[in-house]
């Protein structure tokens, strides 16, 4: 399944998640896509090249459009041998046009590559698992002289109501200048505007309308709307349909608003991976988290470190769970930070993220560079650059860095939300309630003060089943739930914070390069559920305090 909703009706939309061929290190045969090759026994540590086919049928010459949603971490696109694409981050999703394709059987084939390298400056060895494969689904669309690339919504709210704002994208694949209506329709409004777009041009076209009346997105309460967009040229060519919310994202002194009302964000911390399937989490477990984190009274969720799978933010979208969706980045070092393909890598990634998941009412911040060197002068000025990309992308959400460099970081003042990793109890044990007192007087002072702040990872680590009821030791499930539990009693009752997000959800694989010795089983095993999400006894701890705040 590409999307928790259908995208079309007029397109023609073939969704080749299924059986595909690989050969990965000599390992070859039937391998389902998406999937990560770490899936088969025999291939449980491979990190290098494999190769994934699959062929299709057109019943007539079209343009066809190859969406990918995530290959990981380097891809290349074959078509019948030819070379179409090839795109960098298992993270975000990239598209890729053939023109004129005859009718027929053609094979598409696709590279993917996991292998550290200079040339890989965002995939590193780290305390999260890089893995190999097509790990998110891929689609087939045949397409017609003209298609819509794109639609953007943006609500906005003031005395008379709601507003939407749309743009809608469209190219024209021919050489000839193509002339057809542009037909919006949103909450029962329709609105149809005549278009002539140049030969092999892209345009783009805004449309407002105002709904006095429309029920808002809330997580009590997640209103949605199908928003769509038909181009005909005598008969209907073309369709783009997406699900949208209206609400508001704002700040007012320490507060985070949304739709005007004051919210206190109980998160989690969640890495895309699950037991034995890696990062390419079925959707029936992806159901399943949703509907543990439900469980546990949480209504937030932060993507960290790296843009997730549609059809998650899809069902957070359904749920209420409001998203912190973070780029693609942890703890990278200033030299991590110069390495050549850093910039361009970043770039391409948030221009990614923020394009393909601009819709989802659900998403209300974006992060970006967690832990990396925000206490260097040359890391600092990344951040700025960062910055001002993502809000020249996007201006209707706030932005936030999670830093760990305590007293040091350079770069607080960039933040909306200012976020901070703090592990009292764990890496440093202190009294909570003075060391976050001390946090906050340095916060205020890099800022403006009155800022809204964020405790963005808090924790402990547990090796499930490893129980010290008498002694409470380090790595016991006791110590974990005891460490836990100060942290909450002292971050939910504390009004100068808007939000909290427990690390983690989940335990989860790291990579064996620089980690093993931090790690033990190669897990970072702070999940207050393990790997197969079987819990641990922090689970009651954190749910008696999200359910009874
Ligand atoms: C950091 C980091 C996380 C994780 C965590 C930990 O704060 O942001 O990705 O590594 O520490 O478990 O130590």
């Amino acid at each position: 399944m590409l999307r928790l909703f259908k995208q079309h009706q007029i397109r023609t939309v073939s969704d080749l998640s299924g059986i595909w061929q690989m050969n990965v290190n000599h390992v070859t045969g039937p391998a389902y896509v998406p999937s990560c090759w770490e899936q088969n026994p025999a291939l449980r540590t491979y990190r290098g090249v494999g190769t994934y086919t699959k062929s299709f049928t057109l019943a007539t010459e079209a343009p066809i459009r190859l969406v990918f949603k995530g290959v990981s971490h380097t891809a290349s696109v074959y078509v019948d041998d030819q070379l179409v694409a090839e795109h960098y981050n298992g993270y975000t999703p990239f598209d890729v046009i053939v023109p004129h394709l005859a009718a027929g059987t053609h094979e598409l084939r696709v590279t993917a590559d996991n292998r550290f390298s200079e040339a890989s400056a965002l995939h590193v060895p780290n305390d999260y698992y890089s893995y190999g494969g097509i790990t998110r689904p891929v689609a087939l669309e045949v397409l017609h002289d003209v298609y819509i690339a794109r639609l953007a919504f943006t609500p906005s709210h003031d005395a008379s109501g709601w507003h939407a704002t749309v743009a809608a994208t469209l190219t024209n694949l021919t050489d000839q200048q193509q002339n057809g209506q542009l037909s919006f329709n949103l909450a029962e409004i329709t609105h149809t505007v005549s278009l002539s777009i140049k030969a092999k041009a892209t345009t783009t076209v805004t449309w407002q309308a105002d709904y006095p009346t429309i029920t808002p997105w809330t997580p009590e309460d997640p209103q949605l709307y199908a928003l769509t967009a038909n181009w005909a040229q005598g008969q209907p060519v073309d369709d783009l349909i997406e699900r949208i919310g209206f609400r508001t994202v704002r700040m007012a002194g320490s507060k985070l608003l949304l739709n005007d009302t004051a919210i206190f964000l109980k998160g989690f911390n969640r890495h895309e991976a699950f037991g034995g399937f890696g990062c390419a989490v079925p959707l029936a477990a992806m159901v399943q988290d949703i509907q543990t984190l439900k469980d546990l009274g949480a209504n937030a969720l932060r993507t960290c470190h790296y843009p997730n799978d549609e059809r998650f933010l899809d069902l957070c979208d359904e749920n209420g769970l409001m998203v912190w969706e973070e780029n693609h980045a942890r703890g990278l070092s200033l030299a991590q930070m110069q390495n050549p393909h850093f910039d361009a890598q970043a770039a391409a990634g948030n221009e990614a993220m923020v394009t393909a998941h601009y819709n989802h009412p659900a998403i209300i911040i974006w992060g970006l560079l967690n832990e990396c060197s925000d206490d260097t002068e040359a890391g600092a000025a990344k951040y700025a650059a960062q910055f001002a990309q993502l809000r020249a992308l996007d201006q209707s959400r706030p932005l936030t860095a999670a830093t760990c460099h305590h007293f040091t970081a350079r770069c607080l003042a960039l933040d909306d939300i200012v976020s901070t990793n703090l592990y009292t109890g764990w890496y440093q044990d202190c009294d909570t309630k003075a060391r976050l007192d001390k946090e906050l007087t340095w916060i205020y002072q890099e800022t403006k003060g009155d800022q809204p702040v964020i405790i963005s990872e808090f924790g402990a680590s547990a090796l499930r089943g490893n129980n010290d009821p008498l002694g409470h030791a380090k790595w016991s499930e006791e110590r974990q739930a005891d460490i836990l539990a100060d942290n909450l009693a002292v971050y939910l009752n504390d009004q100068r914070l808007c939000g909290v997000f427990v690390w983690q959800f989940a335990d989860c694989r790291v990579t064996e390069e620089k980690w093993f010795e931090r790690r033990p089983a190669l897990n970072n095993n702070k999940g207050i559920l393990d790997e197969y999400r079987r819990p641990k006894l922090a689970y009651l701890t954190v749910k008696q305090a999200y359910t009874t705040k």
